[in-house]
């Protein structure tokens, strides 16, 4: 870790959901949230911090020198930041982008604040309209879960295209299973998981309809087959913890 860049973990405890709610609100990316965001997804994503760790081993391997970077959903930054700790300043330049301003406005302090030196920049855009500069990596950390399903196809046959011959996609999502069973058993460890991390079962529950019909999963098998449609040649699964995945798309140098 670059001793310039460390990551930010300041942030408040999420109790957002841990007293009764009359009416649970649908779940949204506002000041509340980005002000406890790190402890919230540290605590509800598992492997959330491997995956932040192999994504800049992924950039060491795949990324040309000085080439480009998109973090699509980036929220506080936390992938850039990843980068920024493990890369030279000049080895690559980085375009955060995110809907919420209280993420963006965050995001652009702490790269200011913890990495003054590399090319860091972050823009408050909707990435299903955003015009894309040719890339060397482009990653989406559970951001495409986010969007409405009708309009992921479309999204990722744009980022295909931005991507430079021998480019990676890297996609970072949370997943059901076909099988019935399989998915009762991933989602009812998940909650363990959460229950070992401080969450109680009100949280997890008002957690649970807060995020109703905002964040949508697809099976693994379907965002396989959404990259092939894209126009990616080859896509694996390299990294699963429960009902969590994170894959890679590679466009053929
Ligand atoms: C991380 N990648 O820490 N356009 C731009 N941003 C969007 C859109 C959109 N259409 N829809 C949602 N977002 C981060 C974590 S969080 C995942 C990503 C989570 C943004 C939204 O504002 C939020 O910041 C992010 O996508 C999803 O590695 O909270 O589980």
């Amino acid at each position: 870790m670059n001793p310039a860049c460390p990551m930010s973990d300041a942030s408040y405890r999420d109790a957002i959901f841990s007293t009764p709610l009359d009416r649970v609100a649908r779940f949204s990316f506002d000041e509340q949230v980005v002000a406890c965001f790190p402890d919230m997804i540290r605590r509800s994503v598992p492997g959330y911090g491997q995956i932040l760790g192999m994504l800049s081993l992924i950039a060491q391997r795949h990324l040309r020198h000085g080439a480009h970077v998109y973090d699509l959903g980036c929220s506080l930054g936390a992938s850039g930041l990843a980068l920024a700790g493990a890369l030279p300043f000049d080895a690559f330049r980085y375009t955060g982008v995110d809907l919420s301003p209280a993420m963006v406005e965050r995001a652009r302090q702490t790269f200011l604040e913890e990495c003054p030196e590399h090319a860091m920049q972050v823009e408050e855009a909707d990435i299903r309209t955003l015009d894309y500069a040719p890339s060397g990596m482009i990653i989406l950390n559970f951001t495409l879960q986010f969007l409405p399903p009708e309009d992921r196809d479309a999204l990722l046959a744009r980022l295909y295209q931005a991507l430079e011959p021998g480019g990676v996609l890297v996609l970072s999502e949370k997943t059901v299973d076909i099988d019935e069973r399989d998915n009762a058993w991933r989602v009812e460890r998940y909650h363990d998981f959460k229950r070992a991390n401080g969450y109680s079962d009100l949280e997890i529950s008002q957690k649970r309809t807060a995020l109703e019909n905002v964040l949508v999963p697809d099976t693994l098998e379907a965002h396989h087959a959404r990259l092939k449609k894209a126009g990616f040649p080859r896509s694996l699964t390299w990294f699963q913890y429960l009902n969590f995945a994170s894959m890679i798309a590679f466009k053929e140098g």
